[in-house]
């Protein structure tokens, strides 16, 4: 059999194709991205970016409808965002099988919150699976699809970063066609008026009890003895904290749960018969701990293991050893661990601590820039223009969720409305997010009269998760042609009547268009169009970078002031006198000539021209 040496994303798009998924969708977000990037070559799936998550979902859900077993994957928060259909999905059940990711972020390593979506499986009634390793998550995300089906369910596959992220030996199987059913005309099952809901409810309950069977004897769920004294401890562990146990104590008994929505109690007690302690290992919430309290366990879990971050190798030894050093678990004082040290992998030269920046050249930073000059409250949001909110520019006042800067506006505004308070509102957001759940809230500022001003932040795509494609972009998940959305034409449509788009890289053009907006007593529209530097690093022409005359600076900082990381000052001489001037970076320079622009003295040209 072929060996591949794949992440765990590229594991679940393989073991989707082996599965015989007919539809495969996602909107992008860390640490989820790149299954949908790996399933595009797959050709016998047909796969898209979805405009956001619950799109990603409902275009799932049509597929399973129409017998097509269909997949979807997203990150933990894009899971809050295809809460509606997906929990309602849990009531009328598939009928081409259904499975999504939900990519979790113990750490928040790219992440607004860490929050546990384990909680959204248990909440919806839905299996839930968590896979270990690469290895595990094809063959998970293969039963997943024969769970969905034998339960008539929707099922959660749930990673973390490590897991989606870390590679592994999977074997590559074939794929395995599910011939698509055709569409189920069934009017009570698909359509929940609450006549059908209410008899779709009790036929849910009755299916977590069939769940909780399974979960009792299915292959995901099983006992791995230890050896020696050791193996009175019980750990009950699922995900990737199980390998981490594995590795560090790795002579306790353990309970390797893979199935983990309903929790299988009856292992469990069997479990728990043949240790003297049980420690439920889980990262972040004490998910199945509380319930094996509640089920009459005596089990330990957070009183051990922190409830935040991930548990890595190192942590988990460190809590182990405190805990046996209090007399929380019983390991002997000669015992090894006591000893023992987990490898840290110590970071090197490269990836030393930096604060995050834009990038030079991002065309996002002009804007930032000129609105320090007019200090409106700043509303912001989820892309890599976020960094707006950082020293130097330090230009945005808040940043929620996926949308949120242009609702936060409207409310911001009419908050203020009134009041001697009143401040001009100014929402920043990326061309993607504003597609993604922007339109809504612009609809909402049109229609409610707010006098505020979006600036959408036009780099021509998803540069924040990698540089995905998107409906404004004209291109299709393949790189195929596809009819492109016009955002001026949409942003009129929906009653702006102010609609400019500017290049960010003219400054004194944008400036200009900042500063009347602004002032408009109307909801007014700005993109700021120039394409994401990396895409011109990529693809365009070759850079000419720009230099500082040190004869002609005078050492005023206003370009060190943009935060261009390849803008630098430098000490020196001048007439026996020590002086503070700025150097470019010319390897850094991309060449956008925002600082030769802004530069008071004209001390900043193109290289060439000043030879
Ligand atoms: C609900 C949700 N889905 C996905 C993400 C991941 N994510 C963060 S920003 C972003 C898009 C950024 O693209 P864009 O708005 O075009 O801005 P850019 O990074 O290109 O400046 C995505 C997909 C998220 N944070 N939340």
């Amino acid at each position: 059999m072929e060996k591949l040496f794949l992440s765990g994303n590229e594991a679940i798009a393989r073991g989707i194709w082996e599965a015989g998924v007919h539809v495969a969708t996602a909107y992008p977000g860390t640490p989820s991205t790149e299954i949908l990037e790996a399933v595009r070559f797959y050709k016998e799936i047909y796969c898209e970016w979805s405009s956001n998550e619950k799109v990603a979902v409902e275009v799932a859900q049509g597929a399973s409808m129409a017998g097509a077993r269909s997949f979807a994957a997203m990150k933990h928060v894009g899971v809050n965002v295809a809460m509606d259909p997906l929990s309602t999905f849990s009531y009328t059940g598939v009928n081409g099988g259904f499975v999504f990711v939900s990519a979790d972020e113990p750490g928040m390593h790219s992440s607004q919150n860490e929050q546990d979506n384990r909680y959204l499986a248990k909440f919806m009634l839905i299996p839930l699976i968590e896979p270990a390793d690469s290895a595990e998550a094809k063959a998970m995300a293969i039963m997943g699809f024969d769970i969905s089906e034998m339960f008539c369910t929707p099922v959660m596959l749930r990673t973390t970063t490590r897991v989606s992220h870390s590679k592994g030996i999977v074997e590559a199987g074939e794929r395995k066609e599910h011939d698509v059913k055709g569409f189920e005309h069934d009017w009570t099952k698909w359509v929940v008026i609450p006549a059908n809901a209410r008899k779709r409810r009790t036929v849910i309950l009755n299916r977590l009890k069939q769940l909780e069977e399974y979960s009792n004897e299915c292959p995901l769920n099983y006992i791995d003895p230890g050896s020696g004294s050791d193996a009175k401890i019980g750990i009950i562990a699922s995900s990737i904290a199980y390998a981490y146990a594995k590795d560090v104590f790795p002579d306790a008994s353990y309970l390797k749960l893979g199935f983990t929505n309903p929790l299988p109690f009856k292992l469990i007690a069997e479990f728990a018969k043949t240790v003297d302690q049980l420690i439920v290992l889980e990262e972040l919430e004490p998910f199945m701990q509380e319930q094996l309290l509640a089920a009459g366990f005596k089990v330990l879990g957070k009183e051990i293991f922190p409830r935040e971050g991930e548990i890595l190798p190192e942590i988990l030894l460190d809590s182990l050893k405190k805990a046996a050093k209090s007399s929380l678990i019983a390991i002997p004082a000669d015992h090894p661990i006591h000893k023992a040290e987990a490898e840290v992998i110590k970071p090197t030269d490269f990836d030393l601590p930096r604060p995050p920046t834009l990038c030079p050249g991002c065309p996002h930073r002009a804007s930032y820039y000129s609105l320090r000059k007019y200090k409106p409250i700043v509303t912001g949001d989820i892309g890599c223009y976020t960094l707006g909110v950082l020293p130097p520019l330090s230009m945005m006042d808040t940043c929620i969720c996926m949308g949120a800067s242009v609702t936060n506006a409207v409310g911001a505004f009419k908050g203020l409305h009134g009041t001697d308070k009143v401040e001009p509102v100014v929402a920043t957001i990326g061309d993607s997010t504003f597609i993604h759940s922007g339109i809504t809230g612009l609809v909402d500022a049109v229609y409610n009269q707010a006098n505020l001003t979006v600036i959408i932040m036009d780099n021509g795509t998803t540069a924040m998760t990698g540089g995905q494609q998107h409906p404004a972009m004209g291109k299709s998940i393949r790189n195929e042609p596809a009819p492109k959305l016009i955002l001026e034409d949409l942003c009129r449509s929906v009653g702006v009547r102010r609609v400019t788009v500017v290049d960010p890289y003219d400054f004194e053009a944008l400036d200009k268009v900042i500063a009347e907006e602004i002032k408009a007593d109307e909801p007014s529209v700005i993109i700021t169009r120039r394409e994401c530097v990396l895409d011109r690093l990529r693809f365009g022409p070759k850079v000419v970078p720009y230099i500082v005359d040190q004869d002609k600076c005078v050492g005023c900082k206003k370009c060190i002031g943009l935060g261009c990381p390849a803008i630098v000052t430098v000490d020196v001489t001048v007439n026996g006198k020590k002086k503070v001037k700025s150097k470019i970076v010319e390897f850094l320079c991309t060449g956008c000539s925002l600082c030769a622009q802004i530069c008071p003295v004209s001390a900043i040209s193109i290289k060439e021209e000043s030879k």
